[in-house]
């Protein structure tokens, strides 16, 4: 038992244990002409602290962001998240409206069925991809 245990931990990447759980990760397809695209999912901490994502690259972007949407004189406006907290034992929606994934200048144009890999930083230096699905 203690044998597999070790197993387990030498099999686990260096780059630390996956911290975050993902779930409905999604992009939502866009022509190729249009320069960005938007990213969804749910994230759960069911660690017993606080985790901050700190940075988020892609080899399928330019660049990803975290951004907040609000109504601002009845215009629609997007704010940058610089460093999302998620409480331990929370629960955070990105969805259509709301907080969302910025992603910006596609390496390649997306169509629906596809994967697009990311990995997120965190504040403790460790990483964990996220895989997203193109979605119609
Ligand atoms: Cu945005």
């Amino acid at each position: 038992m203690q044998r597999f245990f070790l197993l387990l931990v030498l099999l686990l990447p260096a780059t630390g244990f996956a911290q975050l759980e993902f779930s409905d990760a999604w992009i939502k397809n866009l022509p190729a002409a249009v320069p960005v695209r938007a990213g969804y999912l749910t994230i759960h901490n069911p660690r017993s602290r606080a985790v901050s994502i700190v940075a988020l690259h892609s080899e399928a972007f330019a660049s990803v962001e975290i951004h907040q949407t609000r109504m601002q004189d009845g215009m629609m406006r997007m704010d940058p998240v610089p460093n999302m907290t998620i409480a331990p034992g929370a629960t955070v929606h990105l969805a259509p409206g709301g907080l969302h994934l910025m992603l910006m200048q596609p390496a390649q144009p997306t169509r629906p069925g596809e994967v697009r890999r990311i990995t997120i930083e965190f504040d403790d230096g460790s990483m964990q991809t996220l895989e997203l699905t193109v979605r119609k």
